[in-house]
């Protein structure tokens, strides 16, 4: 394991490296516990440098085994080695050499799952981000392209597939018990979009033809037996191509397009050229064990890393500070993707949700960063919601303000003008600029300042002159490093929504430019007027939540329940909805936390019954209203001292109070959303579903008795209801024996899924109340857990820590505790688990005065521990600095 060597890497100090790579030819003899790996380089020396310079090359762990240059066995004195480096001197100043570095791993003894590794018998890569370096000596940045030839011998029997990138050149039998493969990629890449894998695998076929006639055959590798669960990915890795190719205008370039699914993934999935790695948890899914968030998930990432494709790895980063070059604008196009394919509405108000719940608090912590950090000291820790979700943000805004033909100008520019290099986030902003003409310079402030803006408003409607003003300011907190901000250009999607609920024309409009529906404030301060208003309107501000900010315009109650029922921006409608609710909760857990009973407005009652009855609505946009602010919004809106028993406290009563006026209307909800027939995943059906969940949380809440949840658990004949009825019962009735009977049912049906025993610890690992530590101990205990494979891992120990607000907030601090433990001792195996599992700390300073001294005990006994890796040293040590 690489442990700290404190070295930190800025973006100010980037240099190209001195030698240019032209090709790698790449030769692996796999073995489980000693694979020998010979990796021919071409380079030559880049013009203008230094011609006395040393060849250095990065590795990690390694051990050299043999080096020849031009095929000839090099001096001692003329190269040094170390496990993380290998420097070559004397080399000639200007002709191409060869390189031929020989090492020897072990893919069996790899449990930080980076690099070549073995998972369940079959080996596989992950390179992403300098995971090359731990296979062979290597120039192992981003920057670095090169053609790659890659062979591979193994033993026949155990691995009748041999699969790297690119196009399959040959294969043949290699004495008497082996095989070998080659295959050829000619498209230049840099070494994180290598890949490898060999096993035995059983596979789904078809085929794909691209917009220009060519054939593409398209293979998905899984364990055998699992095939028909990886259905619904291959069409929706057919949806993904054609969908890149009407919208982007981008066809795919390789003759084959795989997939490998594999159990044991430190991510999601990976979008290595032409032979994607995938967490199976987003390849496997049907009816009897996939929930419809599966399947979401399943549709969006198999999108997301097919459309890695152009943006990534066509045109890749120059440097990991532009992460965000490659991920935010590949969200951004899975995200519009998954809009396409399902209701838009609803896909914006769930990536506002997910936004607000992981990104904002990161912004708001210890851990912000910009969207393009300036340092690092370990990478890893930098694939965040930040660079992914705050990054999509910023290119959605771009298409905010230039329109959307400006913006689909601007991305054609991009590839055209990029395609086959190594880029920054300057090139892709001027693409913008160049197409539309416009100056995105104080726009780019998005990428270099962290930090959610806060912009507050307030508004006067002026009967006598007609006018309705508006006063604006914006302000973005300070971060680490970063105390102080400019103003951002901020694009505010708008309507002045009249009495009878049409949408005013204002004559004039003084204070800002404003195209189209886009007010744009740009300053400090702005005052705003819009003239020619014949009624008093209400203003919807950052409608479809076109800015990434925390809006404060208090409005009456009135005002809001106005834009809930007329807004024809649906998102506009939601927010409203959400912010009755969440002053109320605020409210309610301030109550509690003093002492009083937590009570409920009739006003939020009213709207929420409307709605949930509304028949107009589709009911995937009703139980997106219905779903209460959760814990971890109430905990944001209250800010700093914050008591997650008494937020807890507070949202169940509010729910509970709303269910108990008419529990009535939630029965017949429930009986009205039941789908008939087969079983099918389309976001109609599964927005029924959701309706329907919805309806069951609130007279779970409102009933004592678990009898109906239990007969729900009993009656479901889809994964969506059985685990969200499992949930109700663990979660509100958590002592009753009809809980103890449905989680020894479940486990026994679905014991030998390993993604629905996921499902089985996360459901009780997310249980509230202080019980939930002793219950997290004893799963832990259980024959079922594995320490090794890290979704089970994220299951039990992440959903306690990141899902389970009073469980792991217990204020004692034995939750904190726990936690600290379980990092110590994933991170001497998998640091980025390890690190990853510990971000779940980072809103520790907003804990009230006991909790939050807790905390901090905690992560002084990790910062204390003696050898850990970069990845949790520099997280913790982030932590406790701010
Ligand atoms: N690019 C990978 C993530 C790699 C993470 C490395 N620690 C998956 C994705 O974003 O598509
Ligand atoms: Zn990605």
């Amino acid at each position: 394991m690489r442990t700290d060597t404190g070295q930190v890497i800025r973006l100010a100090d980037y240099q190209p490296t001195d030698f240019v790579l032209e090709r790698v030819d790449l030769t692996f003899e796999l073995d489980p516990t000693e694979t020998k790996v010979e990796a021919r380089l071409i380079f030559h020396r880049r013009e203008g440098t230094d011609p006395a310079a040393p060849l250095v090359l990065d590795g990690d762990s390694l051990a050299l085994q043999g080096l020849l240059i031009d095929q000839i066995e090099l001096d001692a004195e003329r190269y040094t080695a170390t496990p993380d480096r290998l420097e070559v001197r004397g080399l000639p100043a200007a002709e191409p050499f060869e390189i031929c570095v020989t090492t020897i791993i072990n893919p069996e003894a790899n449990t930080q799952l980076m690099g070549l590794y073995r998972t369940n018998g079959i080996y596989c890569t992950q390179c992403e981000a300098e995971g090359f370096r731990r296979i062979t000596y290597f120039p192992d940045r981003p920057d670095v392209l090169a053609l790659y030839t890659v062979n591979i011998i193994a033993d026949k029997q155990a691995n009748p597939l041999l699969l790297s990138n690119g196009n399959f050149l040959g294969g043949a039998g290699f004495g008497p018990d082996k095989h070998f493969a080659a295959w050829f990629d000619p498209h230049p890449k840099p070494s994180y979009l290598f890949a490898l894998v060999a096993g035995d695998l059983g596979v789904v076929e078809d085929t794909f033809t691209t917009m220009t006639g060519r054939e593409v055959a398209l293979k998905i590798y899984v364990e055998h037996g699992k095939e028909p669960r990886a259905a619904y990915a291959m069409d929706a890795l057919k949806r993904s191509m054609k969908w890149d190719e009407e919208r982007f205008g981008r066809e795919y370039d390789l003759d084959i397009f795989m997939i490998v699914a594999v159990s044991d993934f430190n991510m999601g999935a990976m979008e290595n050229k032409g032979l994607n790695v995938f967490n199976d948890k987003y390849i496997l899914a049907d009816p009897e064990t996939a929930t419809d968030a599966d399947y979401a998930n399943i549709e969006a990432i198999i999108a997301h890393e097919y459309f890695h494709n152009w943006t990534g790895n066509r045109i890749t980063c120059r440097d990991w500070f532009q992460l965000c070059l490659k991920e935010g604008l590949t969200v951004y196009r899975d995200h519009e993707f998954s809009a396409d394919q399902r209701s838009r509405a609803v896909k914006r108000i769930a990536e506002v949700r997910h936004l607000r719940a992981e990104q904002f608090p990161e912004d708001a912590g210890p851990l912000a960063h910009p969207v393009r950090p300036t340092t690092y000291r370990e990478i890893n820790n930098f694939y965040t919601t930040t660079v992914y979700e705050k990054g999509s943000e910023v290119t959605r805004m771009i298409s905010t303000i230039l329109g959307p033909d400006l913006f689909k100008k601007g991305m054609d520019i991009y590839f055209d003008r990029h395609d086959g290099e190594a880029t920054t986030v300057e090139t892709f902003v001027k693409c913008f600029e160049d197409a539309s003409g416009r100056d995105l310079g104080q726009f780019s402030l998005w990428y270099n300042q962290a930090g959610t803006p806060l912009v507050t408003a307030s508004a006067e409607y002026d009967a006598a002159r007609k006018t309705f003003s508006l006063s604006l300011e914006q302000m973005i907190p300070a971060t680490p490093g970063q105390p102080n901000k400019s103003p951002a250009h901020i694009p505010l999607k708008f309507a002045l929504i009249l009495p009878n609920g049409g949408i005013a024309e204002p004559s004039k409009v003084t204070g800002a430019t404003v195209t189209d529906d886009v007010l744009h404030l740009v300053k400090r301060k702005q005052k705003v007027v819009f003239s020619g208003i014949s009624a008093r309107p209400v203003l919807s501000l950052n409608r479809g939540f076109s800015a990434p900010v925390n809006l404060h315009f208090p409005m009456p109650v009135p005002d809001l329940i106005h834009i809930a029922r007329h807004d024809t921006d649906l998102f506009a409608r939601w927010q409203a909805i959400t912010d009755i609710a969440l002053s109320i909760l605020t409210a309610a857990a301030r109550d509690v936390r003093a002492g009083q009973p937590a009570s409920c407005d009739p006003a939020l009652i009213d709207t929420l019954y409307a709605i949930a009855s509304d028949d107009t609505l589709e009911p995937a946009f009703r139980a997106q209203a219905l779903l209460l602010p959760t814990e971890s919004d109430i905990a944001r809106e209250l800010g700093a001292d914050n008591d997650p028993d008494a937020i807890h406290a507070a949202r169940v009563a509010v729910i509970a109070a709303i269910a108990s006026h008419d529990p009535a209307r939630f029965v017949s909800l429930y009986e009205a959303m039941e789908t008939s027939g087969a079983f099918s995943p389309d976001a109609a059906s599964a927005g029924k579903r959701a309706l329907r969940n919805c309806a069951l949380t609130y007279l779970a809440h409102a009933e004592a008795s678990p009898q109906r949840v239990a007969a729900a658990f009993a009656g479901a004949n889809n994964m969506t209801e059985l685990a969200h009825a499992l949930s109700l019962l663990v979660h509100a009735y958590p002592d009753a024996d009809e809980t103890r009977q449905a989680l020894e049912t479940f486990k026994d049906r679905f014991q030998d899924n390993a993604l629905v025993i996921d499902k089985w610890f996360s459901i009780q690992a997310t249980a509230p109340g202080d019980a939930a530590l002793s219950r997290v101990k004893a799963l832990k205990a259980d024959p079922l857990f594995n320490a090794g494979n890290p979704n089970r891992v994220r299951s039990l120990i992440g959903s306690f820590a990141f899902g389970n607000p009073t469980g792991f907030n217990r204020k004692d601090g034995a939750g904190y505790d726990f936690l600290a433990s379980e990092i110590l001792a994933i991170d001497g195996k998998n640091p980025q688990l390890a690190s990853r599992l510990l971000t779940s700390m980072r809103s520790w300073q907003s804990l009230e005065a006991t909790r939050s001294a807790h905390a901090r005990a905690a992560l002084e006994r990790i910062e204390a521990a003696s050898g850990l890796s970069t990845d949790v040293r520099d997280i913790v040590e982030r932590m406790l600095k701010a």
